[in-house]
């Protein structure tokens, strides 16, 4: 008898909670993956941007398998030899003074809402379990119940109540609806720089330099989910770049790894990151050496193979190539470097069979929300594989 193959296992022993696409992928490397049968894709998902450096980086898979055989987790209660190198190179690549290394993105925001309600409490004097965060709706930041507390997303939100009090939901991109749900409670304002999935959400020219503005007038903190735009995925290292501002704190992960480990962070000011004490907050694997040895790595990359520049350059002739398509189905091409959302008109149904179609032709993308097609590959894509892919995405969406 056959082994049962991989999606029958997954089916039969795992929990029902993805509908993936019908392929089983055996290999990566830079932008491309292989499936069981051989077949060659373009990845334009990229892990949702947890590969930007491409799949299995020689650099970082180096690093990985270096510190792997030395030493791989200690526990916080001990230093080890690779954190505090790790460290200094995030602050300094990013600019913040201090860091908080975690797990997983929603790590990295559990974190970045504990510090942001203590800063509140300890440093701007708001009354004991006062405290509110300002958020958008349409926002993603993570599937633990806090946080899906103040999704707008009624499925991630569904059977999961009762729900953390002390958010307040905005429209998404509105600097008026921000500057009016202040109050002195207020402690933080935690917003995506660009909606990921939400459809690839790019707000209006000027919307974060207003928020830092209403922030700073309302002695709230301005926090950044770059969890998804970070590390090069909007054309710049960071979405905030685009409009020279400085947020008092941001959320990293995914391609903080190259997609090797599972390696986050929260990085803020000082007066911020003081209000955690000895034992305030913690993570068995939090900063581990293995995981401290990987993000080095990764982080080289971006910088070195100037991953923001190829995203710009690439992404900006890549949405004018998409938006040429004279297509039917679409209602509009909209992105930020190469982070692109291909929204269809309702009329053309979900986006899922033309994302099917696209698999069928050798190219991975995902759909979001239904109506939008995400076109998100590695940041090291060849420019070659995009005008190889560009016919083959026109077929499907003229089709
Ligand atoms: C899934 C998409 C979903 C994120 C931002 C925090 C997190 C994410 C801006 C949490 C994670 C992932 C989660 C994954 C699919 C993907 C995703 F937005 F990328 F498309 F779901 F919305 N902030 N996004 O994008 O990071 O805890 O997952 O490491 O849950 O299906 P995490």
């Amino acid at each position: 008898m056959n082994q049962p193959n991989a999606i029958t296992l997954a089916e039969q022993y795992g929990a029902n909670n993805y509908h993936p696409l019908d392929i089983v992928l055996t290999r990566g490397e830079g932008a491309w993956v292989w499936d069981d049968a051989g077949n060659k894709y373009l990845d334009c998902l990229a892990a949702y941007s947890a590969v930007n450096q491409g799949h299995c980086h020689p650099r970082i898979v180096q690093a990985l398998v270096d510190q792997a055989s030395q030493l791989t987790l200690t526990s916080r209660a001990f230093h080890n030899d690779q954190l505090g190198p790790f460290l200094e190179k995030l602050c300094r690549v990013t600019g913040f003074d201090k860091a908080l290394v975690m797990n997983t993105g929603a790590e990295a925001v559990e974190t970045a809402i504990k510090a942001v309600r203590k800063w509140g409490y300890k440093v701007k004097g708001v009354p004991s379990d006062r405290a509110e965060i300002i958020v958008c709706a349409d926002n993603f930041h993570g599937r633990t119940t806090t946080i899906v507390g103040f999704s707008t997303e009624p499925q991630y939100r569904d059977g999961y109540g009762p729900f953390t009090p002390g958010f307040k939901v905005i429209p998404f991109g509105d600097a008026r609806a921000l500057r009016k749900a202040m109050k002195p409670r207020t402690v933080a304002f935690l917003v995506e720089p660009v909606q990921g999935e939400a459809g690839i959400n790019v707000p209006p020219d000027g919307y974060l330099a207003a928020a830092r503005e209403i922030c700073d007038q309302n002695d709230a903190l301005f926090i950044l989910d770059e969890i998804q735009t970070g590390w090069g995925r909007t054309g710049k290292l960071f979405a905030f770049e685009h409009e020279d501002i400085r947020p008092d704190g941001v959320t990293v992960g995914k391609a903080m790894s190259g997609g090797l480990y599972p390696v986050s962070a929260f990085l803020a000011s000082e007066d911020v990151m003081e209000v955690f004490h000895p034992g305030d907050h913690g993570s068995t694997f939090g900063g581990n050496p293995l995981a401290s040895a990987v993000g080095m790595a990764a982080l080289d990359v971006p910088v070195e193979e100037d991953l923001p520049g190829r995203s710009a350059e690439l992404g900006a002739w890549f949405i004018d190539r998409l938006r040429a398509i004279d297509s039917p189905h679409v209602a509009e091409v909209r992105g930020k470097g190469l982070f692109v959302g291909v929204e269809l008109k309702e009329s053309s149904g979900s986006a899922r069979p033309f994302c099917e179609r696209l698999k069928d032709a050798g190219i991975l993308c995902k759909e979001t929300h239904e109506q939008v097609i995400r076109f998100a590959p590695p940041l090291v894509v060849e420019k070659e594989a995009l005008e190889w892919a560009l016919p083959r995405i026109e077929k499907v969406l003229t089709s």
